[in-house]
């Protein structure tokens, strides 16, 4: 029988409708994996050569090494640093496509695309070193993005990637370096840690995870820049109050769902269904055509435009069940292949865009900067065609939805704040965390997990943190949950926020003319605009000379499951910050690993992992950690 496992009150309400079609939900396929693999759990399975696989006893009856001799610690940490650099280049990847489109479009010029932000571009040239006065916008994009590009063709070892010490304080820069973790090149970085992980190579854990923490550091380098340019190229999110959850699908609309995660699709997509939405007028969608997001895609245009967020990863084919997708469009990064699984059982078109992510069974329309407004077009039209052989029978849309206010960019919040001080934005905060009135700072960061009923834990922490006067800032498919669940509306800080939170967010609120609080927990954007936390983080700490690692901030991902959030979840760590993981990592089968990453790091970077899967434990221990940090800071606690 078909089930869900999921807060989420729609997934109760589709899941049915998967029995009924005969589909496996995510959680039927995860229940016939079970029991899933212990070796696998532990880490302790190497697949890294062919005289395996090999796996360690854990229980020591037997072999305690493989056929090449690596012990545990060396095969954990093995399988764990390919995982950090996965997640770097998947995040790399991403943002070298905003800085190469970013390039092109300054020196050729591209139709679709523009720089929509100067003010942001010139903020982001000033940063990196480059004299604006007499050079055009798109003369300054063309050097933005070479400085960025360089980040991954630098060969001076001696050279640490741009992005790094142009967003990172002096001081956290100073102590990477004596760690060794800062990546001169991002793609070296990634490309070292395949190389020193090949049979025979690199086989002492304590080496081997450092250098995953470069690779890590290498994705932050990657994410930094995708964000920054990004705003550069499509403007820097606003607050702006919009819905979450499936019920922002339309009976009556052509609805488009845009999944993945590059704003250079999403974007170009969100214009054209504007220029055609006549034509699915005259389809008869009377309400014309309605896009929706889904993962970190949804989040980019949820930031930038409004547009509603229809579900986060672990419903994403669920979502196709509601029979009112016409088509779900994708690119990059946590697309299930189920979703062409779900879409031929009906009539939604799944359209794959990326020469490199394809998925058996859909449609693919090629996409590229250079012809962007031409696919975009075919894309949109092929929706609307879709739309046409929508069978209203099986339409089915769970009338969930709650309001969303997002948008809380860096630049947005201290603009909120400056109208509390324009003089000096940053003081009502620091003012709040000095009294104690905030705490501290939690990022929530991460996916969804089947491992974990759906959205509970994040909204689990979230509460407790909440209660206890921890201001909270969300990204990804955490912050999707936060949405769908109402905690991105004034009401959730009347009800969930502590009183002295509740002041300081009415305080700001207030100025900024909400007629009320801001919200209680804050969108800051997708998984890449986690280096948007960095930032606010990084002002915090150099106005008041501090190394990020002293700040009372932590970093929690609750529900994670990929790479780049393992890859995240690293760099914040070796940032300094104390970061709570919800699955157990699958590294519990080397001590040695796990005593590093638990307790070691913290010596070396004052940031350190804590796994737990209990979610209220896990607030206690985070909010045990701002403490001690306070402690440390000479504050009240
Ligand atoms: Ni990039 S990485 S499931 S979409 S947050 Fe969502 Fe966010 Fe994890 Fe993916």
């Amino acid at each position: 029988m078909s089930h869900s496992n999921s807060i989420d009150k729609s997934m109760a309400i589709l899941a049915p409708i998967a029995e009924q079609n005969g589909i496996d939900t995510p959680w039927d396929r995860y229940e016939k994996m079970l029991p899933q693999c212990g070796f696998g759990e532990l880490g302790v399975c190497c697949r890294i050569c062919w005289k395996g696989p090999c796996r360690i006893d854990p229980f020591g009856n037997g072999p305690d090494r493989g056929i090449c001799g690596a012990t545990a610690e060396v095969i954990v940490a093995r399988n764990l640093i390919r995982m950090q650099a996965a997640g770097a280049a998947a995040h790399s990847e991403h943002g070298r496509h905003i800085a190469l489109a970013m390039k092109h479009l300054g020196e050729k010029g591209l139709d679709a695309y523009a720089i929509k932000d100067e003010a942001k571009l010139k903020g982001v040239a000033e940063r990196l070193g480059i004299e604006a006065e007499g050079k055009t916008t798109l003369e300054l994009a063309v050097e933005v993005a070479d400085i960025s590009l360089n980040d991954f063709m630098n060969q001076d070892h001696h050279k640490e990637c741009t992005w790094l010490s142009k967003s990172l304080p002096p001081v956290t820069i100073e102590r990477l370096r004596k760690a060794g973790v800062l990546p001169h090149n991002i793609d070296a970085a990634v490309a070292n840690v395949m190389a020193r992980t090949h049979v025979g190579c690199d086989s002492d854990h304590v080496n081997l995870l450092l250098a995953g923490i470069r690779a890590a550091m290498a994705d932050y380098t990657g994410m930094v820049l995708a964000t920054e340019l990004s705003d550069s190229m499509f403007g820097t999110p606003k607050p702006v109050i919009t819905k979450a959850n499936l019920g922002v699908l339309k009976e009556d609309a052509v609805n488009i769902a845009l999944h993945g995660h590059n704003p250079l699709l999403s974007e170009v997509i969100c214009d054209m269904a504007m220029l055609l939405n006549d034509e699915a007028i005259a389809a008869g969608a009377s309400a014309g055509i309605n896009v929706v997001g889904i993962c970190c895609t949804g989040n980019e245009v949820m930031m930038r435009r409004g547009v509603p967020l229809a579900t986060n990863y672990l419903s994403q084919d669920m979502a196709i069940l509601t029979g009112a997708i016409d088509g779900m469009v994708v690119d990059v990064q946590c697309i299930m292949p189920s979703i062409a699984t779900f879409g031929s059982c009906f009539h939604t078109e799944v359209i794959t865009t990326m020469p490199d992510n394809k998925i058996t069974g859909a449609r693919h329309v090629e996409f590229s900067e250079k012809d962007a407004l031409d696919r975009a077009r075919e894309i949109v039209r092929i929706c609307i065609d879709a739309y046409r052989k929508r069978d209203p029978h099986r339409v089915n849309i769970p009338q969930q939805k709650e309001t969303a206010i997002v948008g809380f960019s860096t630049e947005a919040i201290v603009e909120a704040l400056s109208l509390v001080n324009a003089e000096d934005p940053l003081k009502p905060l620091i003012d709040a965390i000095v009294s104690g009135d905030i705490k501290g700072v939690a990022l929530f960061a991460g996916c969804n997990n089947v491992k974990i009923k759906q959205d509970h834990a994040y909204m689990t922490v979230v509460k407790e943190l909440l209660a206890r006067n921890v201001l909270v800032l969300a990204t990804g498919c955490g912050a999707g949950a936060f949405a769908k669940h109402g905690m991105m509306t004034q009401e959730a800080t009347e009800e969930f926020a502590g009183e002295s939170l509740k002041g300081v967010l009415t305080a700001v609120g207030t100025a900024a003319g909400l007629e009320g609080p801001l919200p209680p927990v804050m969108h800051m954007g997708s998984c890449v605009d986690n280096s948007r936390a960095v930032m606010l983080a990084s002002a915090l700490a150099k106005a008041l000379d501090k190394d990020l690692s002293e700040l009372p901030v932590v970093a929690s991902a609750p529900e994670l499951m990929s790479e780049k959030a393992v890859a995240i979840g690293s760099w914040a760590v070796a940032l300094g910050f104390p970061t709570h993981v919800g699955i157990m990592p699958q590294i519990t089968g080397a001590p040695g690993v796990v005593e590093v990453l638990t307790k070691t790091a913290k010596d070396i970077f004052g940031g350190y992992f804590i796994p737990e899967t209990d979610p209220v434990k896990a607030a206690e221990t985070l909010y045990d950690a701002i403490l001690e940090r306070r402690k440390g800071l000479g504050l009240s606690v």
